[in-house]
């Protein structure tokens, strides 16, 4: 691209504005990005930040725009170079957001590194009902924040107005302890299998971003009681995280008020899973638990929470974790006419075996396991396996947690079943639905849920394996 125009840095500095033109940097090149603004996945407000300037720093932490795709994308945009000087100048000191992450335990399957996600493998998924922190899935959007137990200090705001700051020994100390044990998945957990429909964006989950852990904390109803909250004059309680984005906007997100101050929704604060203090990857020292609930709303690291009349206003609320109909695409999609995902439909997997394994029959026999799991605290009742397209369904047999009270069903189910395989089989194809207490069943295929954020992913899971006789 050497014939191409040159630009010093203080010219593109002039375009950063709709006016003006918005022209951003990127290693040598410089782009003309004013008319895809608008179209940003992300939100015009997060892409306009780096206007005028370079857009790698921003880049290192949504890291996730690091693909070929987005790259041609920005060089279809492309208007020129900035001068070899300026270009040697440009090369700052870029430190590394990412350099303070914490180890990992080399069975998840990393699925993006920067931000963090990772999944553990199916078979490994169904071995224990509670699922060991090591294996547990990671879902970050930001750097894991560094956070020192002394200086912890979670915010407890009425609109704009900030009414108390406690620190961990009061949190822990001055209300009730208690402990849960509830299941959080991703609202894009499957993903992969909805993308075979169409093309769409997000984390290829597989069928792993989901875990089943005890939560021992102290619930959010009582700290609302304590600080006189009215359910008549607010709406939503918005949960906000000390990990930041390049501008310093916290992860942030909201539940309504209706689940937040509601004894029998068992939304806590968690300072422990499974029984030891919580993982910097999974939230230390105190995070979120709305069980029931997207995981997304789950929120870690917390550092605020604000009650108020209005949703919180941040990217995860408002332009993203929204479903749409399969026929609405990243052209003439708007966000703001999808409610953000709360409670979570009803979705089942099969773990063991894996599509394509090959598996030994005995006395006519396959094993299969895997989970289910429903939001809003729904049980699953019943979960139909079949090995002929849905001639013969046979019901599996279930593990489940026996505590768990009427409408306050927050794990997720094993299950187990013995399916009979033909002796001339090669090739048999399994799928599986589950049923919960509303009787809501899984939909049969992606064909009629597919959305252009993969989410809501819990069509029939359907694989394919050999036999071995
Ligand atoms: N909270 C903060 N502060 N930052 C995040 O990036 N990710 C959310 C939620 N809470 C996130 C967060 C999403 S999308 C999910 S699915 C869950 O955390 C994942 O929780 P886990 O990493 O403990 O499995
Ligand atoms: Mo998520």
């Amino acid at each position: 691209r050497k014939d191409m125009k040159t630009y010093t840095l203080e010219e593109v500095g002039r375009h950063d504005s709709k006016q003006n033109r918005i022209w951003v940097i990127f290693g040598r090149g410089v782009y003309d990005i004013t008319e895809f603004v608008d179209k940003h996945p992300g939100g015009p407000s997060k892409i306009v930040m780096a206007a005028g300037g370079s857009i790698e720093p921003f880049w290192s932490i949504f890291a996730n725009h690091n693909t070929p795709e987005i790259q041609s994308l920005l060089e279809s945009m492309r208007i020129g170079n900035i001068s070899e000087e300026d270009a040697k100048s440009n090369e700052n000191d870029l430190y590394d957001p990412y350099e303070n992450e914490p180890a990992r335990h080399k069975v998840l399957k990393i699925n993006g590194s920067k931000p963090f996600c990772a999944e553990p493998s199916s078979p490994l998924l169904v071995e224990s009902f509670i699922t060991p922190v090591d294996f547990f899935y990671v879902r970050n959007h930001l750097p894991v924040p560094k956070i020192d137990l002394k200086n912890y200090t979670l915010e407890l705001a009425i609109e704009g107005t900030t009414i108390k700051t406690l620190d961990f020994k009061a949190l822990t100390t001055k209300y009730e302890k208690t402990t849960i044990t509830a299941a959080v998945m991703c609202g894009g957990n499957r993903r992969s299998e909805m993308s075979k429909v169409k093309n769409l964006k997000g984390v290829s989950w597989n069928v792993g971003a989901v875990g089943n852990a005890t939560w021992t904390g102290i619930r959010l109803c009582d700290v609302l009681k304590d600080l006189g909250i009215s359910e008549d004059k607010f709406n939503h309680v918005q949960f906000e995280g000390y990990d930041l984005d390049p501008s310093g906007m916290p992860y942030a997100t909201s539940i309504p008020i209706s689940k937040a101050m509601d004894p029998r929704a068992d939304v806590i604060l968690a300072y422990e899973m499974n029984g030891k203090p919580l993982s910097r990857d999974h939230g230390f020292p105190i995070r979120v638990i709305v069980p029931g609930v997207v995981g997304a709303r789950n929120v870690k690291w917390l550092s605020k929470i604000v009650v108020s009349k209005e949703e919180s206003q941040s990217q995860w609320q408002q332009g993203d974790y929204k479903g749409f109909s399969p026929s609405t695409t990243w052209d003439n999609v708007d966000f703001s006419k999808s409610p953000a995902i709360q409670e979570m439909p009803v979705i089942s997997a099969i773990c063991d075996p894996q599509n394509s394994d090959v598996v030994k029959v005995k006395n006519g026999k396959i094993q299969v396991k895997g989970y289910a799991w429903s939001g809003g605290g729904r049980k699953v009742i019943r979960i139909d396996v079949t090995n002929d397209q849905g001639k013969t369904w046979h019901t599996a047999d279930l593990i489940e947690d026996l505590q768990a009270k009427q409408g306050r069903y927050w794990s997720w189910t094993l299950w187990n079943v013995e399916l009979p395989v033909d002796k001339r089989s090669k090739e048999v194809e399994i799928w599986a639905k589950a049923v919960d207490s509303s009787y809501n069943v899984q939909p049969e295929s992606f064909n009629n849920i597919y959305n252009i954020r993969g989410l809501l992913c819990n069509a029939y899971h359907k694989i394919k394996i050999k036999t071995q006789h």
